[in-house]
């Protein structure tokens, strides 16, 4: 069975027009007006550029179109057969066209100049700096702490976020051009091979924040979300406390057969902090089952659907870096006991 897609994600929808032009805040299934609704310092001041040139693109729309219908509608009297003549006080309205359209443009440029100023640094400066890397597709989310080599971790397509603080992010990307993007917290920055960018982003009140690949990268570019979580201090603490565990060893018969199963079939690939598998090339498996999605947002994170991610990559998310891979039903029942483990 092919588990259902994440609403609003993979599927067309057909929006009502009275949705398009209805003034509404922001739905959980409305991803990309986001960025209407910014959520932090990061986001907020562009957020009210993007109102304010609006704003001033409709009226400029308005104005001309009053003055077009004035000059259509206004009565003249008809030139003489045959006359040519010339009315004065036209250049009047080019001069002050010109002259409005100037003052427009250049309100415009100085409020957008204010508002890059506004969200170049963080104040106070960030006390916590994670590294993202972009994967076709997918993202790789390391706490690294150079100061500490024991307080590092590494998880995938899911950022934990203390609220309230701002928090670097250095982007990199392991193959192609891609974007990061959460557009409730920050604008857009891409991920570019051999480079490293930054940005940072601050959460005002706990959540989940929807990111996304913002970047044409490929087949399954549509499929390389991720969440930002926001968490009050005490919370996100215990979150980064429980992610740096190992993963335990297999307590019963099937999880063990299930460990040796993953040795077989998945540890090329992937890790898990405290077995022997080491992959580099795919999301750290060791608390996979903390995480509420699968796949870059493309499955919510359940064992029926892990299970089916498993044998049907291919079909879920055609054209991922991951084989489907086929399993023998106790073999299917035997992984599932061990993943069950990587909480
Ligand atoms: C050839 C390398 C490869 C092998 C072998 C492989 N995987 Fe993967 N796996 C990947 C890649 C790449 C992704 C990311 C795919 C994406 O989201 O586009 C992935 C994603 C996953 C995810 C989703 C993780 C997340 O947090 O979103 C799970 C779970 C997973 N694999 C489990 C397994 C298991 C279990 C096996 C063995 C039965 C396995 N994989 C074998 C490469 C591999
Ligand atoms: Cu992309």
């Amino acid at each position: 069975m092919r588990p259902a897609l994440i609403p609003g994600m993979g599927v067309v929808r057909v929006v009502p027009v009275a949705a398009l032009v209805s003034p509404l805040p922001a739905r959980a299934d409305s991803p990309l007006d986001y960025f209407l609704h910014s959520a932090g310092p990061a986001a907020s001041p562009t957020m009210y550029l993007g109102w304010g040139v609006t704003a001033m693109c409709v009226a400029v729309v308005a104005i001309i179109v009053i003055l077009l219908a004035a000059a259509l509608l206004r009565r003249r009297p008809p030139a003489a057969p045959g006359a040519l003549g010339r009315e004065g006080g036209g250049m009047t309205w080019v001069y002050a066209g010109v002259g409005v359209s100037t003052v427009a443009l250049l309100v415009s440029l100085f409020y957008t100049l204010v508002t890059l100023q506004a969200v170049a640094q963080p104040s106070p400066a960030p006390a916590l700096t994670i590294t993202v890397t972009a994967y076709d597709w997918w993202w790789k989310i390391d706490y690294g702490d150079d100061a500490d080599p024991a307080q590092r971790f590494v998880t995938a397509n899911e950022i934990h976020i203390p609220v309230g603080v701002p928090v670097k992010v250095d982007l990199k990307s392991a193959d192609v051009i891609h974007a990061f993007w959460v557009p409730r917290l920050a604008g857009k920055t891409q991920t570019i091979p051999g480079q490293v960018n930054t940005q940072w982003i601050e959460a005002d009140a706990p959540g989940v924040y929807r990111g996304q690949c913002s970047q044409f990268c490929g087949a399954q570019h549509a499929h390389m979300a991720f969440e930002v979580v926001a968490q009050p201090a005490a919370e996100f603490t215990a979150w980064r406390a429980a992610q740096l565990q190992l993963a335990p060893s297999p307590a019963d018969a099937p999880a063990h057969a299930g460990q040796k199963i993953f040795m077989d079939r998945c540890a090329g690939c992937h890790a898990v902090r405290g077995s022997d598998a080491a992959g580099v090339f795919a999301p750290d498996l060791t608390h996979v089952g903390s995480r509420r999605q699968l796949a870059a947002g493309t499955l919510t994170n359940t064992p029926a659907h892990l299970l089916d991610w498993i044998q049907h990559a291919q079909q879920i998310k055609p054209e991922a870096l991951m084989p489907s891979i086929a399993l023998k039903p106790q073999d299917a029942a035997a992984l599932s006991a061990y993943l069950a483990t990587l909480r």
